[in-house]
């Protein structure tokens, strides 16, 4: 289901208890935009992860806002994959535009998160060149940000 935002992640964490008690050589995977993060549930699923030791993978993708609100109005810490360490799990921050980065990460997390029954948080970095949805517009985001994120883009390409 979509829009579930914060709350569908505690329900990563119940698929990852059900592989864990039968004893599957599996992980769950969750993923949320950095609004999602901002809400209570995430605190609580990925201390729960962390608490009972978990497979479940947390894949937060920080594209720069949620709906109109910019990550420096969302929080203060300096990246979200700071968080990791307050919960007890292993984070890491990756280029989320770099697709091979992005696979080769998840594919040895994965292997990380069965072997050790352990949580893991991953942020990708990555900016939303777009509206929110394309009815919203994006009139409250600076046009150099869309200069900025375009010649990334571009020179990835080269
Ligand atoms: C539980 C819940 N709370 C609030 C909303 C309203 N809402 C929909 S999207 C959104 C912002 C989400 O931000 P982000 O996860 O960064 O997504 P993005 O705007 O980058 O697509 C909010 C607050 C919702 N759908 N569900
Ligand atoms: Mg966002």
């Amino acid at each position: 289901m979509i829009s579930h935002l914060g709350p569908q992640l505690a329900l990563a964490d119940g698929v990852a208890l059900a592989y864990k008690l039968r004893n599957e050589q599996k992980c769950a995977l969750a993923f949320t935009g950095e609004g999602g993060t901002s809400e209570g549930d995430f605190h609580e699923a990925l201390n729960v992860a962390a608490v009972w030791d978990l497979p479940v993978i947390f894949l937060i993708e920080n594209n720069g806002y949620g709906l109109s609100t910019p990550t420096n109005e969302q929080y203060r810490c300096i990246s979200l994959v700071d968080r990791a360490k307050g919960y007890g799990m292993e984070g890491v921050q990756i280029d989320g535009n770099d697709i091979l980065a992005v696979y080769d990460t998840i594919a040895g997390v994965r292997d990380y998160c069965i072997k050790h029954q352990k949580p893991y948080l991953i942020e990708c970095m990555t900016f939303r060149m777009r509206g929110h949805e394309e009815a919203s517009g994006v009139k409250y985001v600076p046009p150099h940000l869309f200069e900025l994120w375009e010649k990334k883009r571009s020179s990835s390409q080269l």
